[in-house]
């Protein structure tokens, strides 16, 4: 590795230290770089100069593949468990939550300084039985409790959701997709995101599905509407992800790039989250990538699996390198165009590397005084039938707070079945929520939040809160 790529792998590297350092960083490059005489030798580097990122699917069970890992940690600079953080992965059991092979990504990701996308939370298949059997409100609860918990679990080391997976029926109805999850009720998807939302504040919240590509079709339109519904009811979402598997029943379409930038006028990032092309037809790659340079909130691509022999669809020959690990012409055609960069036509927003994976998100930055002028609290409720997500905003008064406790009483019938960045006296009942570690110290004016999850109806409470 020459002295120049380990400059820009420290770079990417930098940013799991910082969220500044990183975009920083990340923004020099793309001044110093652009339209230089230097061209960069890997996907990830390349991507990087345009304030992008490049990354693949990985599988847990190829890490000890070196051929493998070879080309992992010289071409990319961010991953996507290809299926470790599913739901039939991460709760095999109802309750029972198993995070090693996804751990094991994320742990390999971050020693060599890449990002890691999360793949999925919630999603009609690859359920586990348990949850194939359920329906009604046992479903949505469940569902919303692995959000919940898949969230918390990797909090700070993600820098992306898929928080849904796939929706929306194919064909030319623009419906949503029957599924045990769909018939919990239409608003299970926005359930799903707010969910998420209250258990890693930090990441980026996708909406992630396939045959989304052509501007034309029914389903691409009908998830435009719902994000931009979404966006306008203040719903958490903060990116699209396009899957962009191409063959020849979906080809390439040429209205490709209105699609990305037409979800990007809505307010939201476009991710390109699966990209494999049958035959790895060198100008549809060339295309997808200089489509996606056009679109400054397109902010990086991931190919679904690394060599021809990882994908889904071998036989199709659909990625970059052979299966034996040789760049491919279409691999070539991306890193060119890559290099190339189309220059946007707004700055590019470097969103990717915005989470540290230590810091907890609420930690206030700078050591407020003792404080003695008390706190605020207020709390907003996600309902549905038969259970809520309450997530409490707490504001420290004049003097700051070194810890903080809020008190509240929840209606009768309303139980709490867990909670996050707090430690609660009860379940039931008056409960008080008092600070953990990291989030007991607030600077004057500034607020952290806490949130629960019930079971019953959860309106009506009303906060009281004391500092110390
Ligand atoms: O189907 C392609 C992708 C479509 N979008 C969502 C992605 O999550 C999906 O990925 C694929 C994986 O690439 C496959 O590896 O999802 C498949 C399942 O829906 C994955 O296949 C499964 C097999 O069906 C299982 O039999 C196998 O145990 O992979 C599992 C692990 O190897």
């Amino acid at each position: 590795m020459t002295q120049q790529l380990r400059r820009r792998k420290a770079r990417i590297a930098a940013t799991w230290s910082g969220i500044l350092a990183g975009v920083a960083a990340a923004a020099a490059m793309t001044t110093v770089m652009a339209g230089s005489a230097v061209a960069a030798t890997t996907l990830g580097a390349s991507a990087a100069e345009r304030g992008r990122y490049f990354g693949t699917a990985v599988a847990a069970n190829k890490l000890s593949d070196s051929a493998y890992t070879t080309i992992l940690n010289r071409e990319f600079n961010s991953v996507t468990p290809e299926n470790e953080m599913k739901i039939d992965a991460t709760e095999p059991n109802q309750n029972q939550f198993n995070y090693a092979n996804a751990d094991r990504i994320v742990q390999h990701a971050r020693s060599q300084g890449m990002q890691v996308r999360g793949h999925t939370l919630a999603w009609h298949s690859q359920q586990p039985g348990w949850m194939q059997n359920m329906s009604g409100t046992a479903l949505r609860n469940a569902m919303l409790n692995h959000v919940t918990q898949v969230a918390t679990h990797f909090r700070g080391q993600v820098v992306a959701w898929d928080v849904v997976n796939e929706a929306f029926a194919d064909g030319s109805t623009g419906a949503r997709r029957d599924s045990n999850l769909q018939r919990t009720g239409d608003d299970w998807i926005e359930a799903a995101f707010r969910a998420a939302r209250a258990a890693d504040p930090n990441a980026k919240l996708c909406y992630n599905d396939y045959n989304t590509d052509d501007w034309t079709h029914a389903k691409t339109q009908a998830v435009y509407r719902m994000v931009q519904d979404f966006k306008q009811r203040g719903v958490p979402i903060d990116c699209v992800g396009l899957q962009s598997h191409m063959n020849n029943q979906s080809p390439y379409p040429s209205n490709y790039r209105t699609t990305l930038s037409s979800f990007a006028a809505l307010g939201v990032d476009v991710q390109i989250t699966e990209l494999d092309i049958e035959g790895a037809n060198a100008t549809w790659y060339r295309n997808v990538v200089n489509d996606c340079l056009a679109v400054a909130r397109c902010n990086g691509i991931t190919v679904w699996g690394i060599r021809d022999s990882d994908s889904w669809r071998a036989s199709q020959t659909p990625l970059l390198f052979d299966n034996n690990g040789n760049k491919k012409p279409a691999y070539d055609a991306v890193l060119q165009a890559l290099n190339n960069g189309v220059t946007p036509t707004t700055p590019p927003t470097t969103t990717p590397p915005t989470t540290p994976p230590t810091t907890p998100p609420t930690t206030p930055p700078t050591t407020p005084p003792p404080g003695t002028g008390g706190c605020t609290a207020t709390v907003s409720l996600n309902s549905w039938t038969g259970g809520f997500v309450a997530t409490v905003r707490v504001t420290a008064g004049a003097s700051g707070t070194n810890g903080w406790r809020v008190t509240m009483t929840l209606p009768s019938g309303a139980t709490i079945t867990n909670a996050w960045n707090t430690t609660r006296s009860a379940n039931s009942g008056t409960v008080n929520f008092t600070n953990v570690s990291y989030n007991g110290r607030i600077a004057a004016g500034q607020s952290t939040e806490f949130g629960f999850q019930g079971t019953g109806v959860g309106t009506g409470m009303t906060p009281t809160c004391t500092a110390s």
